[in-house]
């Protein structure tokens, strides 16, 4: 048994709720746990940083989801490097587990099916640490570029 070194960082939003908390975790294997069954559906963490080859594990806790890549494969916009492949899960029910293996680096966005527009969106960060990605996040729902413009700020707070 791996022991995994948790970084935790809380994002304060503007609204001043802290809402989702950013978690750098360096793995071989990284759990991502799927929770929630509406507008509390979430990857935790939502933001991962892995290398290159390694795998990320999602454990379906509760409710029904599906980890999908933003890729027009999915019929959404491309988040993920052009070199990559897209990726969808189908759907995962609680006790499921889905195993994804990424081997190109670079920044990759995902959503859940059923709850894209509640804001159940990850970021995977393949063999690098920088959080913010320029994608435009008006063609996606809402709530889901709200998450992911987190990362952006987040950046910006440190120069
Ligand atoms: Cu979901």
């Amino acid at each position: 048994m791996k022991t995994l070194i948790f970084i935790v960082i809380p994002l304060i939003l503007y609204s001043g709720e802290t809402l989702h908390a950013l978690q750098i975790t360096p793995s071989d294997t990284l759990v991502v746990e799927v929770t929630g069954t509406g507008t509390d559906a979430k990857f935790v963490p939502a933001l991962i940083q892995v290398n290159a080859g390694d795998v990320i594990r999602f454990e379906v806790l509760e409710g029904m989801h599906t980890v999908t890549a933003y890729h027009p494969d999915n019929r959404r916009p491309l988040r993920i490097p052009d070199a990559a492949s897209s990726f969808d899960s189908g759907m995962l029910n609680k006790g499921d587990v889905w195993l994804l293996k990424i081997d190109e680096k670079g920044v990759y966005d995902y959503f859940c099916m059923p709850h894209e527009r509640l804001g159940h969106v990850g970021r995977i960060l393949v063999g690098t640490k920088e959080a913010s990605a320029e994608y435009d996040n008006s063609l996606i729902p809402k709530e889901a570029a709200r998450i992911f413009s987190m990362y952006w700020k987040k950046k910006q707070q440190k120069k």
